[in-house]
């Protein structure tokens, strides 16, 4: 297949990717990849504190934000295991619903290969084999689950977050930074993302509600020149961790690549060691098509690690195992929701049982 191709489903659909920087835009993107989610309302660049609502743990929130996706293999399980014995067309029927899951190919076959091991020719309930799903699903996870590490000695850890337009990289880069603050972490921002003056001022809201400088400068400015600075003043202030945001709404394979690369490039220069994490920010709500966003931008630069979010979003968490499933990259952490509680690094073995909706 082409750069091209893959580029076009990459972006397909995407018309802010195409179009020119405009002031107009919205202070937080609304990318909207699917009607039926209706996840990102973005009129409001400060969703976190002003919303009153009572405290939730984060397992319940991770039940909650899982729902639809739970919903989705609950429904399907019980349309098709209602009295019903464990023979060949029933594994089919299985293997098949599991697909459309987004759990992908290699999960689908692992589960009804062991259940047509151990369970063949007997009544099975929608029950067991959630269990069964779950156990995989949970194995398969089980490496990938990482948390993100930085090394505080480097003074600062810089960590540059790619991804497409709308995936979620300034919110999460908001999370993450008020995550380590709450650790004593001296954290700071980098408005990486220089194409509209929204951006930059998301970032900044980011950054006074969890007290965290931002390095910005205008509309149009040059990403790896503000990248450099931001490392200088962050390493001048003995900053422990630094983010960088950055633009992921380029027209082209091409030109993206040149960006980011020299990005990277620039930072080199500052720290050759640097950039510490490359995380790659991916919208579990564009389902199958994450798969691309992983090979495009692993192609671009070094990747080397993921994030999902807008899990509560969609039917389609899934993808998440398929992607631990194709590509081993560790997954740090995944967003459930808007909110700077709303991203933690995930339990394999909750977000496992979330998603096939056990208790
Ligand atoms: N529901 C939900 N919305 C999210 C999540 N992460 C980000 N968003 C929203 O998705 C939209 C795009 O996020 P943004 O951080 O601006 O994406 P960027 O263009 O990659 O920087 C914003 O409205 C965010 O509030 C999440 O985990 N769940
Ligand atoms: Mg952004």
């Amino acid at each position: 297949m082409s750069g091209k191709g893959l580029f076009g489903r990459l972006f397909g659909g995407k018309s802010e990717d195409a179009a020119p920087p405009s002031e107009a835009d919205a202070v937080t993107v609304p990318p909207a990849p699917e009607p039926e989610e209706d996840v990102a309302t973005a009129d409001d660049p400060r969703p976190a504190e002003i919303v009153a609502e009572a405290p939730q743990s984060w397992l319940s929130r991770l039940k909650t934000g899982l729902t639809k996706s739970s919903s989705k293999l609950t429904q399907g399980l019980g349309d098709l295991f209602t009295k019903r014995k464990l023979d060949d067309e029933a594994l089919e029927d299985l293997e098949d619903l599991l697909i459309t899951t987004d759990l992908g190919v290699g999960t689908a076959a692992r589960v009804t290969k062991r259940l047509a091991k151990t369970r063949f020719g007997q009544d099975v309930s929608a029950d067991e084999i959630k269990q069964v799903l779950a156990e995989e699903v949970a194995q398969i996870l089980a490496p990938v689950a990482k948390p993100l590490e930085p090394d505080f000695t480097r003074k600062p850890h810089v960590v540059l977050v790619v991804g497409v337009n709308g995936s979620g990289k300034t919110t999460t880069i908001g999370k993450m930074a008020k995550l380590f603050k709450d650790q004593g972490r001296q954290v700071s921002l980098a408005a990486g993302d220089t194409f509209r003056a929204a951006a930059v001022e998301q970032l900044k809201v980011w950054g006074e509600r969890t007290n965290c400088p931002v390095f910005a400068r205008d509309t149009g400015a040059d990403a790896a020149g503000l990248a450099f600075d931001a490392m200088a003043e962050a390493a001048a202030r003995g900053d422990d961790l630094l983010f960088i945001d950055t633009a992921g709404r380029l027209q082209n394979k091409a030109d993206l690549m040149e960006e980011l690369r020299k990005v990277v490039r620039v930072i080199k220069k500052q720290d050759e060691t640097a950039p510490h994490d490359v995380l790659l920010v991916l919208d579990a709500t564009v389902g199958q098509n994450a798969h691309s966003q992983v090979e495009v931008f692993k192609d671009i630069v070094s990747v080397s690690g993921l994030v999902l979010t807008k899990l509560d979003g969609t039917a389609r968490g899934g993808v998440l195992v398929a992607l631990a499933e194709k590509f081993a990259l560790p997954v740090h952490a995944i967003g459930v929701g808007e909110k700077a509680e709303d991203l933690r690094p995930f339990d394999p073995n909750a977000f496992a049982r979330s998603l096939v909706g056990l208790d």
